[in-house]
């Protein structure tokens, strides 16, 4: 089963908007295989935005996300990380449509709420750098027959 790591960001957590979130990829029918509440440290931060590190912005983006508990989760399914991205929306919160994360919530692309692996390669990084297998859930989800 294809696999996703999603991050909701600080200001997602301040929001109050963890439940809304994981409750949209709950409903749509993916599976929750890990989920925790966490300090993001700078090095994490560094390694996990490894690939913007000449960007302007990286600073400010690893000072974000290490500002205040994100919630870190794991989603098991189908297309998971493709469709995941549907749901998140734009980078950019002003483009991205309504019916999407950061289409109803967000308004910076600084502060855009979620994250979520783009391919199958980051998804696999990304899994091994805030999931070790021992935090991650194995289990059948008798409802799967039904979707
Ligand atoms: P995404 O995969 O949609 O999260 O977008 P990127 O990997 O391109 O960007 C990662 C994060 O960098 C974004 F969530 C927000 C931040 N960013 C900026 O702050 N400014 C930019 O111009 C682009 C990205």
């Amino acid at each position: 089963m294809e696999k996703t790591f999603i991050m909701i960001k600080p200001d997602g957590v301040q929001r109050g908007l963890v439940g809304e979130i994981v409750s949209r990829f709950e409903k749509k029918g993916f599976q929750l295989l890990g989920g925790k509440l966490m300090s993001v440290s700078t090095e994490l931060a560094e390694k996990h935005y490894e690939e913007h590190k000449e960007r302007p912005f990286f600073g400010e983006l690893v000072e974000f996300i290490t500002s205040s508990p994100v919630f870190a989760f794991v989603l098991a399914g189908d297309n998971v990380i493709a469709t995941a991205r549907q749901m998140m929306g734009k980078t950019n919160p002003s483009d991205a449509l309504p019916g999407t994360v950061r289409g109803d919530f967000g308004i910076s692309v600084g502060m855009n709420i979620i994250h979520g692996s783009d391919s199958a390669e980051s998804a696999e990084r990304e899994l091994a750098l805030w999931f070790p297998e021992e935090e991650q859930v194995e289990y059948e989800k008798t409802i799967n027959r039904w979707i």
